[in-house]
């Protein structure tokens, strides 16, 4: 049985952009059982969402959001290290996983890369505010199959269609499959742009990939 109280008090902590307790609740969490996943979509994600909604609506501000980003940073940290490791036995593809150009929102973009990696994909983390070419570069480099993209604001979602654009401009676009994320973007935006697939989140991402694997 998960405790409901805790649950609620973790979610409220990054709200409060109580780092230490958030670590803690996390921890205490885990050890009794709790599916990391499952904390995160049920506490922590929550939270940072309505972090988010706050500052948009003006309610709060950068340093009050930054200090709930650090808070949520250090939760996805003890998460990801809950879940296992990668398997080398079950290696099935390989990835390159970035932020696009001007966007510096990676925690995401880290749980996906955590997920991929406990499903025994080998994923190479090209980190964030990463420039079109160099993921490029690093895809043909790296010899992978599939190449993620994540996009946090409206503005950089462009920058998924460079990619686009540059693989087709290379005469690339076949070698690889895509798959792009982040909060504003959609299904509808994926094929705007002609990309592969679009997963709203991480475990939605290991079922596209396995998907586009297979296919
Ligand atoms: C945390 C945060 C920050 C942190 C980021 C810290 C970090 N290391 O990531 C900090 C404080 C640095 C920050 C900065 C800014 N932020 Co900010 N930020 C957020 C916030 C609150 C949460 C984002 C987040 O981590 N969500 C939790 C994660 C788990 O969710 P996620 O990223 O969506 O990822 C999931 C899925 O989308 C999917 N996914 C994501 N990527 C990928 C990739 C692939 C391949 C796949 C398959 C799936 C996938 O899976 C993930 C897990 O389930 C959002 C609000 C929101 N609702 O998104 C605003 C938000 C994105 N930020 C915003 C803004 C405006 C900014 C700033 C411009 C603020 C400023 N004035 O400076 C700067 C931009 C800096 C830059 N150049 O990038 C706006 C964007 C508005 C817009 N229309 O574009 C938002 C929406 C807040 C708001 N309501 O106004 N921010």
């Amino acid at each position: 049985m998960i405790d409901e109280k805790l649950l609620k008090a973790a979610k409220q902590a990054v709200i409060e952009q109580n780092k230490e307790k958030a670590v803690e609740l996390a921890r205490q969490l885990l050890s009794e059982g709790m599916d990391g996943m499952e904390l995160m979509n049920q506490a922590f994600i929550p939270a940072i969402t309505e972090v988010g909604d706050q500052f948009g609506r003006g309610l709060l501000f950068l340093p009050e959001l930054v200090q709930s980003a650090d808070a949520m940073q250090a939760v996805t940290d003890v998460i990801n290290e809950s879940l296992p490791a990668h398997d080398a036995k079950k290696d099935t593809g390989k990835l390159v996983i970035a932020t696009v150009k001007g966007d510096v929102h990676d925690i995401g973009k880290c749980i996906v890369v955590s997920l991929m990696q406990a499903n025994g994909f080998t994923v190479y983390d090209l980190g964030r505010d990463v420039d079109t070419d160099h993921i490029v570069e690093e895809a043909v480099r790296l010899d992978v199959q599939i190449i993620g993209t994540s996009a946090l604001l409206t503005t950089t979602m462009a920058r998924q269609k460079d990619l686009e654009d540059a693989l087709k401009s290379g005469g690339i676009r076949d070698r690889f499959k895509t798959i792009v994320g982040g909060a504003p973007v959609t299904a509808r935006w994926a094929a705007k742009i002609g990309a592969d697939a679009y997963a709203e989140d991480a475990q939605e991402g290991v079922t596209k990939v396995k998907e586009l694997l297979a296919g």
